[in-house]
């Protein structure tokens, strides 16, 4: 009799633990660098696209160093991720990332992914936006600072 109480009583803390552990993985995250720390290789990082914002408003990479941005849309509508201009060598899945008006255009559909890879010259800081009419004014834009 006793030890059933007792069973009870454990079961239902660990519950709760598991409620709580999922109500903390809800909270929105602080933008922030996924660069690892003191690593010298290249570095990765990831960008979600969301009707109408990026969930990172900064973006960290190191000069003459390949920072690869794995973009994913979750959004329902088409988003892309653009540099007007940036000094290095830039791909968008493999290939020159250009487009008539940018240095970097890599436009991903509702549900899709596009790899950018960027090895940029030299330091400084580069907006990164969406060129979808209304968008970039709706906030969805940041900063790429180059180290
Ligand atoms: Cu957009």
């Amino acid at each position: 009799m006793h030890k059933i109480t007792t069973a009870f009583v454990v079961g239902a803390a660990g519950l709760s633990l598991l409620l709580s552990a999922c109500g903390g993985e809800a909270k929105p995250t602080a933008a922030k660098s996924d660069a690892p720390a003191g690593g010298a290789a290249a570095s990765v990082t990831t960008l979600t696209m969301q009707d109408i914002k990026y969930d990172k408003a900064a973006l960290t990479g190191t000069k003459g160093q390949a920072l690869t941005i794995n973009l994913t849309n979750q959004g329902a509508l088409e988003h892309d991720f653009t540099i007007d201009k940036i000094d290095g060598k830039a791909t968008v899945d493999g290939k020159d990332a250009k487009s008539a008006t940018a240095a970097v255009h890599a436009a991903v559909k509702s549900k899709g992914t596009a790899k950018v890879e960027i090895t940029p010259n030299a330091a400084g800081t580069f907006e990164f936006y969406c060129t979808v009419a209304g968008h970039k004014e709706a906030g969805m834009k940041g900063t790429l600072t180059v180290n």
